[in-house]
């Protein structure tokens, strides 16, 4: 762990968190918010301090991103980015904090998994916290989640409605799991696709000599998400839980979510910034490399489905944005190369989120600055247990945030980002809008186009249990 860094006074900005907008200067110290100054007023430098000039620019909560897997062991690989590459993309876009997934091996210990994922991202360069996967039901694993709500931090556990024979759940366990869950003050979410349907369609299309990534998407088309997420909200619905649905990439679970809340169910809807604006027309190219990158789970759509979860986003029908970054480089995405179910699922975009979010989202009116910092930021912190830790500007917040040009642009490209992968589902994308400086923790971290980081920096965020009358789920 390094020094504590100095005082940094940020001057001159405009302050833009999910609620409001200040002209106002903001002093950091000891890693945290130390003073807000009044509007117009200068706030004064104590000694040692340093100073930002932030004219021009917005200062916004560094953003959360709430699904990430770095250095996942997966399909017989393991995701490229580590813990430290990919937390150095993450500040390098603006982004200060993220959500991985501790995944047992299966019928494993969810503890050994925590621990194991705990070692693993001891280099991180930013904040991190787990989600734990549930992969399997028993005393055991009961006791375990118990145990990591009381004494680890944990307040989320996973489960995998796909990935058949390997991280696949059935209804058995989402209920007990869900259930068990809701006794800790602990929030589920699911990878919702059916998986049985998938492995059913996969055989279907092997059989027809349907081999290539074009099978991907046929074998998951979006009844097998809408399907899956309309039977994972009746289970919660059963139970009086909340839920947390990752990557919604269909407008049919959007309005699987959206007909839940409208009758008073507590669900919550994550989009990934991929899925909003890449379609599924990345898999009729002939070339496999480029098709192969873009396997990923749930797959590109159909262009429709993406202004449903621009609605969803800007109706709070859906609340976070994501990446699922879980990247595997030319050379690991080939072991599918006669086979599209081998090829293992995952793409990038830790680093470019927030800005073809602000370039896609703000600057065509989709999204509103304060809704930008909601969807990016603030609505992972709350529903997480985070805030006013995390997602917020407020005195005492951690000094997480990211100096944001509203008017710079760059070209998105593999040779230049900083993920550890040969490839960038955005590729040649031009975007308005950068992160100028990213502090996290108190210390400047990413500077004009600069890394200033040490392995270790990153620190564990212990995330609070919902205490029982304020739990989100209970009606
Ligand atoms: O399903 C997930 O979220 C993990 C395994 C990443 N891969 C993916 O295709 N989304
Ligand atoms: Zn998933
Ligand atoms: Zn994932």
């Amino acid at each position: 762990m390094t020094d504590p860094a100095p005082p940094i006074l940020i001057r001159g900005g405009t302050l833009q968190t999910a609620e409001t907008s200040l002209r106002a200067d903001l002093l950091l110290a000891d890693g945290v918010v130390a003073a807000i100054g009044r509007p117009g007023q200068a706030l004064e430098a104590p000694t040692r301090a340093a100073t930002l000039d932030a004219g021009g620019l917005l200062v916004m909560p560094g953003g959360i991103d709430p699904h990430t897997h770095m250095e996942l062991p997966f399909m017989g690989e393991v995701s490229s980015d580590d813990f430290r590459t990919g937390t150095e993309a993450a500040l390098a876009g603006g982004t200060t904090t993220i959500l991985d997934f501790a995944i047992p091996t299966p019928g494993g210990s969810l503890l050994d998994a925590w621990h194991a994922w705990s070692e693993r991202a001891a280099k991180s360069v930013c904040d991190y916290g787990f989600h734990v996967a549930v992969t399997h039901w028993s005393e055991r694993v009961a006791d375990e989640m118990t145990t990591l709500v009381r004494d680890h931090g944990v307040n989320s556990f996973k489960h995998f409605m796909a990935y058949k024979g390997a991280l696949m759940v059935d209804d058995g366990v989402l209920l007990n799991s869900v259930g068990h869950a809701l006794s800790l003050g602990a929030l589920c979410s699911v990878h919702a696709e059916n998986g049985e349907a998938v492995a059913h369609l996969q055989r279907a299309l092997l059989a027809r000599g349907i081999t290539g990534p074009r099978g991907h998407p046929l074998s998951r088309p979006p009844a097998v998400e809408g399907e899956a997420a309309q039977r994972a909200i009746a289970i919660a619905g059963l139970l009086g839980a909340p839920l947390y649905v990752v990557h919604v990439s269909t407008a049919d679970a959007a309005a699987a979510i959206a007909q839940a809340r409208g009758q008073g169910q507590r669900v919550f809807g994550e989009v990934l910034a991929q899925h909003l604006l890449i379609d599924e027309g990345v898999y009729d190219r002939p070339d496999f490399a480029f098709a192969a990158a873009h396997v990923m789970s749930p797959p590109f759509r159909a262009k429709s489905h993406q202004a449903a979860l621009w609605a969803g986003l800007a109706s709070g029908q859906l609340h976070t944005t994501a990446t699922d970054h879980c990247c595997f480089n030319a050379s690991q995405k080939a072991l599918g190369r006669d086979d599209f179910t081998r090829i293992p699922n995952g793409t990038a975009g830790i680093e470019d989120r927030m800005s073809v979010l602000w370039h896609h989202g703000v600057r065509t009116g989709r999204l509103t600055p304060a809704e930008f910092v909601a969807v990016t930021s603030a609505n992972s912190a709350r529903i997480f247990n985070m805030h006013p830790r995390k997602g917020t500007i407020a005195v005492g917040s951690d000094a997480d945030l990211v100096l944001w040009d509203p008017e710079a642009s760059r070209t998105i490209s593999a040779r230049t980002h900083h993920q550890r992968v040969d490839f960038n589902v955005y590729e040649g994308m031009e975007v308005t809008g950068v992160a100028r400086s990213t502090i996290a923790g108190g210390r400047l971290a990413w500077h004009e186009g600069t890394l200033r980081t040490t392995p270790g920096d990153g620190r564990y965020v212990p995330r609070p249990a919902f205490a029982p009358i304020c739990f989100p789920g209970r009606r």
